[in-house]
């Protein structure tokens, strides 16, 4: 995985928008964000890896989404819409590539700038409940993801808002990296 600070040029969320301003895991941690590298291998020994980092975190659910125009159909231009619009969830989120790439934009609180995570098969992102985010396909325009889920697979997403900002889960997370 590749994170680093946006461009603010406009023009195709698939495209880098690379800054050139590269960012650490630890400014990642410091904004609650986890990255594990877990190779994904033949044997299937990833599986067991990624399941027990979830039973450890104790999640109890997971799916498997491919995302691009054949897989989602009819759904395909709403959903991709959705992930990109900026939200937060209530619920930690992991997400876990199998196939393919994509990016999640991650919001640094502190400085408002967003952070792109360029994601490939093998890595494994934790997402804190409450922090602002956002997905989107690459030029490649194809990702298998495993999305793991605290509790039942339901993707409910917050989209920013005034409202969205005064919700608990949002104020709890601000609070927690504002202490660091
Ligand atoms: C999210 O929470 O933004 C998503 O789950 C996006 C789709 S998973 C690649
Ligand atoms: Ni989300």
């Amino acid at each position: 995985m590749r994170a680093y600070f946006m461009d603010d040029i406009p023009g195709d969320q698939r495209l880098p928008h690379d800054s050139g301003r590269e960012t650490s895991e630890d400014a990642l941690r410091s904004i609650g964000v986890l990255h594990w590298h877990i190779p994904i291998d033949g044997a299937g020994a990833y599986k067991d890896e990624v399941l027990k980092v979830a039973k450890e975190r104790e999640y109890k659910n997971h799916d498997v989404i491919v995302i691009n125009k054949e897989s989602l159909g009819d759904e395909f231009e709403s959903k991709i819409k959705n992930f990109y619009h900026e939200h937060m969830h209530e619920d930690e989120e992991i997400r876990y590539i199998l196939e393919g790439s994509g990016y999640f934009d991650v919001r640094e609180h502190a400085t408002e700038s967003w952070i792109r995570c360029h994601m490939s098969a093998g890595d494994l992102l934790v997402l804190p409940a409450g922090i602002y985010h956002r997905f989107s396909l690459d030029m490649t325009n194809r990702v298998r993801t495993m999305r793991l889920f605290k509790d039942e697979p339901k993707w409910i997403a917050h989209n920013r808002g005034k409202e969205t900002d005064a919700n608990p889960f949002r104020t709890q997370y601000v609070k927690t990296i504002e202490v660091q």
